[in-house]
């Protein structure tokens, strides 16, 4: 069972991130790195390049091909979202929803948050196709850092208000294994490691909500993965 024990879920809560006990097995990790790394060397589009041209983002990724469903929906995914969403919950393919390639010596991606503000915050799931360590620049997260009110999520150095607040200085790297699958609240102040090795190294991200019980039940930018769409308002009769 890959359910979460419930001092698991109160430390997510708390620090915001959480490391996963079980990893993505191996043939379907497989699977999904080798189409990835086909998709890159064909440019198979939408593509995002980097300044000197490089591709290092596969957007899109449930649009390009079933597995990444295939991914999303398995039990090490699906049993602790439930543990944090609850029965129901939905993968959200506007945000997210991508391959991000992290190339040797990259300029530092800058620290961001995943959306604004509190009250519509998402569960992301980062999963590592390879492994990342200090040196090809794992994933740094800022524990504590979701409890911050609402910001512009992206580029957090530039905001005077952080960048006076020696908060950005207090991140951890997170080491994983191949295959393993990280979880933050997507207010969690975090980027991406820098590079320092010659390989590149390769992860996968999506992110979901709980069913949103007082919205109308069908919106085509989610796809239901758990459960189903219940509606809590109090209008229909
Ligand atoms: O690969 C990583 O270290 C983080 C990925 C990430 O932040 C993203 O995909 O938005």
């Amino acid at each position: 069972m890959a359910e979460l024990t419930p001092e698991e879920v109160r430390l997510f809560r708390h620090n915001g991130f959480l490391q996963l006990r079980d990893p993505l097995p191996d043939e379907l990790l497989c699977e999904v790195r080798d189409l990835g790394y086909d998709h890159l060397a064909r440019e198979v589009e939408p593509v995002v390049k980097d300044p000197d041209g490089r591709p290092i983002r596969l957007s899109k990724a449930l649009e390009r091909d079933p597995i990444f469903e295939r991914a999303i929906r398995h039990p090490v995914v699906i049993e602790p979202l439930s543990s944090l969403l609850g029965p129901n919950f939905v993968a959200i393919r506007n945000r997210h929803n991508h391959l991000t390639l992290n190339p040797s010596r990259v300029r530092p991606d800058a620290f961001h948050r995943d959306n604004r503000q509190w009250t519509r915050s998402l569960v992301t799931i980062i999963c590592y196709l390879e492994p990342t360590t200090l040196e090809n620049g794992c994933t740094r997260v800022v524990p504590g850092s979701h409890l911050w009110p609402g910001i512009e999520p992206s580029r957090l150095e530039e905001d005077a208000r952080i960048a006076g607040s020696g908060l950005l200085e207090q991140d951890v790297p997170v080491p994983m294994p191949a295959g393993g699958l990280l979880v933050i609240d997507s207010l969690v102040f975090h980027r991406i490691g820098t590079n320092r090795t010659e390989d590149s190294r390769m992860s996968m991200t999506f992110g979901f909500h709980a069913v949103d019980e007082f919205a109308a039940p069908y919106d085509p930018k989610r796809l239901l993965i758990s459960g189903s769409y219940t509606y809590g308002g109090n209008d229909r009769a």
